[in-house]
C-alpha cells in the first residue's frame, strides 16, 4: 500500500511572484464586472453543460494493460466544477457494451429525484449506443463530492470529482489557499474488475482485493517495473495547499497524510 505525495519544494523569485498574482487578479476582477454586467442572471447560478463519453481505453499499470471503461478516456475522469446554485446538464453517452449510470454521490436531488443516478433504483441504465441527460440544480451545498458509476463494478474506474465553488463573491469560510488540487484514491485490478465482481458472485466468496492503491491514477513506483511514476505536486514552502481527497476506492476505508507536513481539515 502505497499512499505518499512526492512533495518537491521550490522558491519562486517572491517580486514576479506578487505582480503576476496582481495582474492576473485585475483582469479576473474586470472580466467579472464586464460579465455581470451583461449577463445580471449568472450571479443567480448558470447552466453547466459537460458531455460524458462513456468509452473504453487501454490502460497500462503495474507492468501490466487491460481495457478499462472511462469517461472521456481518463482514469480519474474529468471534474465537475459548479457552484452553489448552478443548473448542472451532463449527457452521458454510452459507446461501450455495459449498462451504465451515474451517480453524482452527494449531491441532493431536490424533486429530481431521476437524476441521482443508481441503476434500477431511480432509473433504467442507460443501454450501448444510447444517452441520458442528467439534470439538477446544487442547492445549499458547497466542497469536494464525487461522482461514479452506479451499475456493477464500473465506478472502479467511472468516477471523477465534483467540486462545488461557493456562489460568486462568497469567500471559502477559511483563508484562502495558495493552491486547490484534487486528489482521488482509487484501487487498481490487474484483472478485469467486471470479471473479479463476477467471480466473487459465483462463489459466494469476498472479490479479490486490488493489487495496488492509486493516487489521482498512478499506483506510485513498483520494483523491477517501469511506470509513470506516483502523482506529484509541487508546492512552494510557507505557503497553504487546499486538497480536495476523494475515496474512490471500491468498499474500503482508507487514511491519508504527508510525511512532516500537518493537515487542517477545512471542510466536513
Ligand atoms: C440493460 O438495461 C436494460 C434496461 O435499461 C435492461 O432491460 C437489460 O436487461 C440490461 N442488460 C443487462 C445485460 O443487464
Ligand atoms: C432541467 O430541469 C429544469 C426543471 O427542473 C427544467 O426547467 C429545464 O428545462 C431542464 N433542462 C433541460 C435541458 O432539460
Ligand atoms: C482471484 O484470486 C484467485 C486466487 O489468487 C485467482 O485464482 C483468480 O484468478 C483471481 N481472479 C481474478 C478475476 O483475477
Ligand atoms: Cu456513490
Amino acid at each position: 500500500m502505497r499512499l505518499t505525495i512526492n512533495l518537491t519544494h521550490t522558491h519562486r523569485h517572491t517580486q514576479t511572484y506578487h505582480r503576476t498574482k496582481l495582474m492576473k487578479m485585475e483582469s479576473w476582477v474586470r472580466a467579472l464586472m464586464v460579465i455581470g454586467f451583461l449577463f445580471p442572471l449568472l450571479v443567480q447560478g448558470r447552466v453547466r453543460h459537460y458531455k460524458f463519453n462513456v468509452v473504453t481505453k487501454n490502460a497500462n499499470r503495474l507492468c501490466s494493460s487491460k481495457p478499462i471503461v472511462t469517461v472521456n478516456g481518463r482514469f480519474p475522469g474529468p471534474t465537475l466544477y459548479a457552484r452553489e446554485g448552478d443548473n448542472v446538464l451532463v449527457k452521458v453517452v454510452n459507446h461501450v457494451k455495459y449498462n451504465i449510470s451515474i451517480h453524482w454521490h452527494g449531491i441532493r436531488q431536490l424533486r429530481t429525484g431521476w437524476a441521482d443516478g443508481p441503476a434500477y433504483i431511480t432509473q433504467c441504465p442507460i443501454q450501448p449506443g444510447q444517452n441520458y441527460v442528467y439534470n439538477f440544480t446544487i442547492t445549499g451545498q458547497r466542497g469536494t463530492l464525487f461522482w461514479h458509476a452506479h451499475i456493477l463494478w464500473l465506478r472502479a474506474t467511472v468516477h471523477g470529482a465534483i467540486v462545488i465553488l461557493p456562489k460568486l463573491g462568497v469567500p471559502y469560510p477559511f483563508p484562502k489557499p495558495h493552491m486547490e488540487q484534487v486528489v482521488i484514491l482509487g484501487e487498481w485490478w490487474k484483472s478485469d474488475t467486471e470479471t473479479v465482481i463476477n467471480q466473487a458472485m459465483k462463489s459466494g466468496l469476498a472479490p479479490n482485493i486490488s493489487d495496488a492503491h492509486t493516487i489521482n491514477g498512478h499506483p506510485g513506483r513498483i520494483l523491477g517495473c517501469q511506470t509513470q511514476g506516483g502523482f506529484q505536486l509541487s508546492v512552494e514552502k510557507g505557503k497553504s495547499y487546499m486538497l480536495r481527497i476523494i475515496n474512490a476506492a471500491l468498499n474500503e476505508e482508507l487514511f491519508f497524510k504527508i510525511a512532516s507536513h500537518q493537515l487542517m481539515v477545512a471542510d466536513g
